[in-house]
């Protein structure tokens, strides 16, 4: 297959103006005739280029050029275009095409989900509609034109303003949409289907009234309400924070329950994974509700970066996602609470980007080559380009910052650009050099810096020696030192922060030191000694820190900082290092010793009622085992699981009082709210709860708190802290709570992929078989991106001791799964596949078998481009 290289971009050499679209909609047979005003954008001195129109699996059924039928000579077809050899300067082209929406499993495209028509165009499924030159800098404006049966299809969407609707012969009906903006191919959209409608009137701060619908299919519109709160709030807050007023009058969001991601930003219609919309109390968790406030606002958000201001290509991708996460993130820390909203996104950066900056997938938040762009959707180019821009908004502080994304909606609005021209506007705005700063788009891999501090008695001072190195990645053999915003502190004996300055600059608590080069000191003088140094405080630069710290000084740290992440982060990182040593010592076949230090900073932290009760739960929550795999030379995964397992048993040991009181404590008989107080309150309580669970195989009291914690859940937040940890017990009320919870929610399937979740994430030894029995079932499919994902995806994914089982049996079972689902949908397929392409941080045995599954699935000659990449990148 084709690599696409960056530095071989060039501007397109034909322009599409108007854009002018009519379906006449049908499951199985539909017509999209497409009108498109073209205009020649290149020297035509020098020769004429052929147009040369992407499209792919379209049934080509007419073409005319300016009203008259282009003769076969004058164009050409293939499996993925259509060229015009020699087009006029200016000239209207006419395309009808047929496609099948039914048979589309890709879900890229027209496709029917639950007898709902709709689309999904990004990056390049806009081709699978018609021909046309489907790439991010072709900006057009649109007007579309749905026809289809009134009786199937009552509703119709597409972009921008309704301008006309009305009845057709035979019980049809039509609807004509107009937008207004220029927009690129992969923001196009239409629905049409049977759905109830959430509506919601509210007023833009210049007083334009805009109408917020929310479309879901019937009988779950009352499972919309939140989703309808955020989308107010996501409103106020862009205005608020960013000075950035919705455009339109109407703004339409969709949920269908078969999606490929978890929603797509197309201009004024959003569609949604329902996933993404859909709660109510009885059916959702905390998480579902925090994951439902991120996903709608960031789709809101994207109107201005990403849809206003588009990429020039599909190499800028982070331009528009890694801002938007940025964005959606701090949207989440001013509704909730902050410090823990930065523990959650930092977990899950290390959970999901740090593996791949370590692995043979890696790349730079602007990648320089790709095969297919679907694979690029990745947590580099989303979470750690949302880190990059945090790292500019520290660098210039949040006025500087506005000042920056002024200029940058100012200069570019209506435009396809580049990540150099974002930081471009932030440098210009604020008269700033951030030259060295652009290596952090260029270079991929997680930077190592290692700090090492020395106090001299004598003179007062303290010398902080701080030298960064990054890992050589695929392609990258050799780094550059990279611009690193390291925040830190010192504290003194009593734990209180010691202030600290850098040449002639102010007194401070933290300091943000500007790391340039690949080795640098600093000196701060007149100090008392310190007694701890609290690092990359907030998590101001994505690295990884290495430092010598003693248990001692984990545990003060983790007492003491004033910093709130690094207290999380001082606890996170003993209990690793205690998780290391366990495992060699179960390698050793020796008891584990947990040092006391570490269990009594727990007690602290547990009984500190100045803290909040989610921050609480997240300290309380162990590190996981993938966590602790990255730390080891050669993963063990049966050393890793057992030490977890020892540590959180002596925890629970020494704690169990404590545990056991803030169990009875947090009860609480309000009605449920999904608040962060009250959700950071059940967090704490389903912690000790997991703790207590420890001792349920052998102590029926525990047993029955846990039963008990299932029945009397009144949420499903506690009813699924209580599944999860019976699905780990070999005990009849294992059984009994998946049995009920089957039969209460046998027949939603949104909750029934919680039920196919949980039983694959089970450490039990048979969780294989029972995944294989599972495929079975009737609420499970293939051709259903969220089941796949549930049931498959967790095993795949989140459960490593079962997964990486010695005699290769999850992997046997990866790559046969792979090549089934390949054939329907690639981009799902392939979106599993990153866990076999880290082979090589484990034992011989292992990489064999891993190896060789690789290579079955790279055997089979029609591959996907989509999984061909993957397969083949990590097999390296
Ligand atoms: N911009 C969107 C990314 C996307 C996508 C969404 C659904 C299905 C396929 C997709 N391909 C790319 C979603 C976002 O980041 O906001
Ligand atoms: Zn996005």
């Amino acid at each position: 297959p084709q690599v696409i290289r960056r530095e071989d971009y060039r501007p397109p050499d034909y322009r599409i103006e108007h854009v002018d679209l009519a379906f006449e909609l049908g499951a199985e047979e539909t017509t999209v005739r497409s009108r498109l005003t073209l205009r020649s954008d290149h020297e035509r001195s020098q020769g004429i280029r052929p147009l040369v129109l992407h499209g792919e699996e379209l049934d080509l059924r007419a073409i005319s050029l300016d009203g008259e039928p282009l003769p076969d000579g004058a164009y050409s077809l293939d499996a993925d275009s259509l060229t015009l050899h020699e087009p006029p300067e200016a000239f209207t082209l006419e395309i009808e095409t047929a496609i099948n929406p039914k048979a589309n499993t890709q879900l890229s495209g027209l496709y029917v989900s639950n007898d709902v028509f709709c689309t999904q165009c990004e990056a390049e499924g806009f081709r699978r509609i018609t021909y046309f030159l489907d790439r991010p800098d072709v900006m057009a404006t649109y007007r579309t034109t749905l026809r289809a049966e009134r009786a199937a299809c009552p509703v119709l969407l597409s972009n921008g303003n309704l301008v006309e609707e009305g009845d057709l012969e035979g019980g049809r009906h039509y609807a004509v949409w107009e937008d207004p903006f220029r927009k690129p191919s992969y923001l196009f959209a239409l629905v049409a289907g049977d759905l109830a409608c959430n509506e919601r009137v509210v007023e833009t701060r210049s007083g334009r009234p805009v109408r917020l619908r929310i479309f879901v299919e019937h009988g779950k519109e009352g499972r919309t309400g939140y989703a309808m709160d955020v989308l107010e709030r996501s409103l106020r807050w862009d205005e608020e924070r960013f000075g950035l007023e919705y455009d339109l009058d109407l703004f339409n969001v969709v949920a269908v329950s078969d999606f490929n991601m978890g929603a797509m930003e197309n201009k004024s219609l959003n569609v949604f994974n329902d996933k993404y919309i859909l709660a109510d109390p009885e059916t959702a968790t905390d998480a579902d509700y925090a994951g439902i406030e991120t996903v709608v606002a960031h789709e809101y958000f994207h109107n201005w970066t990403g849809n206003r201001i588009t990429c020039r290509d599909w190499f800028q991708l982070s331009l528009k996602e890694g801002l938007t996460v940025f964005r959606d993130q701090e949207f989440s820390s001013d509704m909730r609470s902050r410090p823990v909203k930065r523990i959650q996104d930092v977990r899950r950066l290390r959970a999901a980007q740090f593996p791949e900056d370590a692995g043979p997938l890696a790349h730079p938040v602007r990648p320089d080559s790709y095969i297919e762009i679907n694979n690029f959707y990745t947590a580099t180019i989303y979470e750690k380009g949302a880190e990059v821009i945090r790292m500019l908004h520290g660098l210039l502080g949040e006025a500087g910052f506005q000042k920056g994304m002024k200029l940058y909606v100012e200069r570019h609005d209506g435009q396809a650009v580049t990540c150099d021209d974002f930081v471009a506007a932030m440098a210009d705005a604020n008269g700033v050099d951030l030259e060295r700063f652009k290596r952090w788009y260029g270079q991929a891999g997680t930077p190592e810096v290692q700090v090492n501090g020395c106090y001299d008695a004598q003179r007062g001072s303290y010398d902080l020696t701080v030298t960064q190195t990054t890992r050589p990645t695929p392609g990258q053999e050799t780094k550059e030192p990279l611009h690193i915003p390291l925040a830190i502190g010192l504290l003194d004996g009593q734990g209180r922060d010691i202030p600290l300055t850098l040449g002639e600059g102010p007194a401070s608590d933290t300091l943000v030191l500007p790391l340039c080069e690949e080795r640098q000191s600093f000196r701060f003088e007149g100090l008392p000694k310190p007694a701890a140094v609290s690092l990359n405080r907030g998590f101001s630069a994505p690295i990884t820190v290495r430092a010598e710290q003693s248990g001692t000084e984990r545990a003060f740290l983790m007492a003491h900082d004033s910093d709130p992440f690094v207290r999380w982060e001082a606890g996170q990182d003993f209990a690793t290092a205690l998780m290391l040593e366990g495992s060699e010592a179960w390698r050793a076949g020796e008891e584990p010793s947990v040092d006391p230090a570490f269990i009594e900073a727990t007690r602290a932290i547990l009984t500190d009622s100045r803290l909040e009760q989610a921050f609480i739960a997240e300290a309380l929550a162990l590190p996981s085992e993938d966590y602790v795999a990255e730390r080891m030379e050669v993963v063990n995964v049966e050393a890793i699981h057992a030490a977890r397992g020892a540590l959180k048993r002596a925890l629970a040991e020494a704690l169990r009082a404590d545990f056991a009181q803030l169990y009875e404590r947090l009860h609480d008989s309000a009605p449920y709210s999904p608040d962060a107080e009250a959700a950071g309150r059940r967090a704490l309580r389903n912690a000790a709860l997991s703790y207590l669970s420890v001792f349920a195989e052998a102590e029926p009291q525990e047993r029955v708190r846990l039963i008990e914690h299932y029945r009397q859940a009144d949420n499903m937040t506690d009813r699924m802290a209580a599944l999860r940890l019976l699905v780990d017990l070999d005990l009849p009320e294992r059984q009994e709570a998946l049995d009920d919870f089957e039969n209460r929610f046998g027949d939603d399937a949104l909750v029934m992929d919680k039920w196919f979740a949980l039983q694959a994430v089970s450490d039990l030894p048979d969780t294989l078989e029972r995944v294989k029995a599972l495929m079975q079932h009737p609420a499970f499919s293939l051709e259903r991106p969220n089941k796949v994902r549930a049931l498959i995806g967790s095993f795949i994914a989140a459960n490593p001791l079962r997964y990486h089982a010695a005699d290769g049996s999850g992997y046997a079972f990866h790559a046969a799964l792979t090549l089934k689902l390949d054939a329907l949908n690639p981009q799902v397929a392939a979106r599993l596949l990153a866990p076999l392409g880290r082979w090589r941080r484990f034992d011989a045995g292992r990489q064999e078998k891993m190896k060789a599954e690789l290579q079955r699935i790279l055997a089979v000659p029609k591959l996907s481009r989509d999984v061909y990449e993957i397969a083949s990148k990590a097999l390296g």
